[in-house]
């Protein structure tokens, strides 16, 4: 028996991913990613010394709380750590890692995707062309919104809202953010401070979502603040579904107060609310924000860097419960 630290892997990782977890794990791998309920990854982390989980797998309290002792670190294939209770983890002795900056740039692209999807019919314009309701052009209709000058509010103005940010300059778009506190000017790089969402709000033509889930930011796009926003507005959600209240969004898609909205998450994934399915004014993707080859490899190997660095005794680079 090798000496290695042995992990449980929760899904098929890439290749060259599983490949490094072979060469220096002793590893309960999941090949066939076959979906792994708690009590199966629980029954199979019996005599292991850490997780590598992604954003699929629910690490609450519970889960945690019936971990066996010898679960040391829970290294996620993510940004995102809104899945893991870290104060439970904390006070179960459990060290948290994440996977941040490497998505940063796929996740922003998604983001100007999403946007200029959303806006410029991207959903309704294809289904013309491929069901063949496309009889004539016409200078009266269809017609989407313009992005070129728009002012783009940026709700999170993290390492992914720079980047949203950087990108939206290249379309003249004035950008606003909301923040808890004030970026230093050379990040701001020209973008406008808020940090009263009732004052920020009015000011977006184009809403992208960019913030954390956490408690305070759960809910956050409600019937309230929707109201508070431009009437025609477009959202962009790339974060997590749970910032939007489902329902309201929807009412609002319906009734026109928002124009468009561009949503790669959502609540309860894949089940989504089957309401968005059938929105015309909606261009909808399946959670692709990392979804590239060198992306979804930079976060296996960045995992990777967090647990070899644990297990040989070094604090991990993304530490996230401190
Ligand atoms: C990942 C994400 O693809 O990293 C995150 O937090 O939301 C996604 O981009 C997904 O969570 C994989 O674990």
């Amino acid at each position: 028996m090798s000496n290695k630290p042995k992990i449980l892997v929760s899904r098929l990782l890439p290749q060259a991913v599983e490949q490094r977890i072979a060469n220096s794990y002793n590893a309960v791998s999941n090949l066939e990613d076959l979906v792994l309920t708690s009590s199966d990854i629980i029954e199979k982390a019996h005599g292991l010394d850490g997780l590598l989980v992604s954003a699929t797998e629910r690490c609450d309290a519970a889960f945690i709380s019936a971990l066996p002792s010898s679960i040391k670190i829970i290294a996620t294939f993510s940004v995102g750590y809104d899945h893991i209770d870290l104060q439970a983890a904390k006070s179960a002795g459990i060290v948290v890692t994440n996977t941040p900056d490497i998505l940063t740039d796929a996740t922003a692209d998604i983001a100007i995707l999403l946007m200029l999807g959303a806006a410029r019919g991207a959903y309704w314009g294809e289904q013309m062309v491929r069901n063949q309701k496309w009889q004539r052009w016409a200078p009266t209709h269809p017609l989407g919104i313009d992005i070129t000058g728009a002012t783009l509010g940026i709700l999170g103005m993290g390492r992914i809202g720079q980047a949203v940010a950087d990108r939206a300059k290249a379309f003249k778009m004035d950008i606003n953010y909301f923040k808890r506190t004030k970026l230093d000017a050379t990040i701001e790089n020209g973008a406008a401070f808020f940090d009263d969402l009732d004052a920020f709000l009015p000011t977006c033509q184009f809403l992208s979502i960019n913030c954390a889930s956490t408690e305070q930011t759960r809910g956050l796009i409600n019937k309230a603040t929707i109201e508070n926003l431009p009437d025609g507005a477009v959202i962009i959600n790339t974060a997590r579904g749970d910032i939007v209240n489902d329902d309201d969004l929807i009412e609002a898609l319906q009734s026109g107060k928002i124009a468009a909205a561009g949503l790669d998450v959502f609540n309860n994934e894949p089940d989504i609310d089957p309401r968005y399915r059938s929105l015309n004014n909606v261009f909808l993707l399946p959670h692709l924000g990392s979804a590239t080859p060198n992306t979804r490899i930079a976060m296996g190997m960045r995992a990777l860097d967090n647990l070899d660095a644990f297990f040989s005794g070094v604090t991990p680079k993304d530490v996230v419960n401190k």
